[in-house]
């Protein structure tokens, strides 16, 4: 595929995710920001969500998992996720769809607890409970994929794939990278591999700054 892509994302959400991996690809892509509500609103009526990706020849897609799994299928040659016929494909796609769905979807509830829990007293509880089964969902993949550590530092061993890329954008929300590296030390130690992955750096700095802090809760 050539011709350039149009990212609408935000610093510090899941499009980081999905320009990690344009980058590891070696892909150019034009950058569009909504960074609060009402640009989400008038940028992107449909969803108001981030990310989200237009290609090169006007397809558009939501769904951080679905594009990050796309854009690996579309660049073979970055190694960005097990092909087809690799016997880690099954896990590959069972724990992008598991960050996806068991991790990164409560942010919608838990950005804003009004949305289900007309309750503001209940906000604070609510969010402390989605951040526990956060923690749980990081503690039963830790042990699901540690097999893979006999096969290299990344997660499914071999990497970094688009899977690596998620996890560390996905892990540095609330509850942030402090409860996640006790709850996954392994998954931990690959996803820090990503913060110092080199090609990364100017990215990490400008989308996703390792400000004081960083990793508390
Ligand atoms: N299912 C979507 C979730 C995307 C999502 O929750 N994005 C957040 C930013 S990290 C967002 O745009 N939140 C605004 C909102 O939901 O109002 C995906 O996987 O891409």
């Amino acid at each position: 595929m050539t011709g350039k892509f149009t990212l609408y994302g935000g610093q510090g959400t899941g499009a980081v995710a999905v320009e990690a991996a344009l980058t590891l690809a070696g892909q150019p892509y034009e950058l569009v920001d909504a960074p609060d509500a009402q640009t989400l609103a008038r940028l992107l009526p449909q969803m108001r969500q981030v990310p989200q990706l237009v290609f090169p020849d006007g397809e558009r897609m939501t769904e951080s998992e679905a594009i990050l799994i796309r854009l690996a299928e579309l660049f073979p040659n970055a190694h960005l996720a097990p092909g087809p016929a690799d016997p880690a494909r099954g896990q590959f796609l069972r724990w992008m769809s598991f960050v996806a769905t068991q991790v990164y979807a409560h942010y919608w509830l838990k950005d804003d607890p009004s949305r289900l829990v007309p309750d503001a007293t209940l906000h604070a509880q609510v969010s402390r409970r989605i951040e526990a089964r956060i923690v749980d969902c990081w503690a039963f993949m830790e042990r699901e994929t540690a097999s893979f550590a006999d096969l290299g530092p990344w997660i499914l061993g071999q990497g970094p794939t688009v899977l690596d890329c998620y996890v560390a954008v996905v892990s540095r929300f609330r509850p942030r990278r402090k409860r996640f590296y006790a709850a996954a030390p392994r998954l931990g130690a690959a996803v820090r591999r990503l913060d110092a992955e080199p090609r990364l750096a100017a990215l990490w700095d400008d989308r996703y700054p390792f400000f004081d802090g960083w990793e508390d809760d």
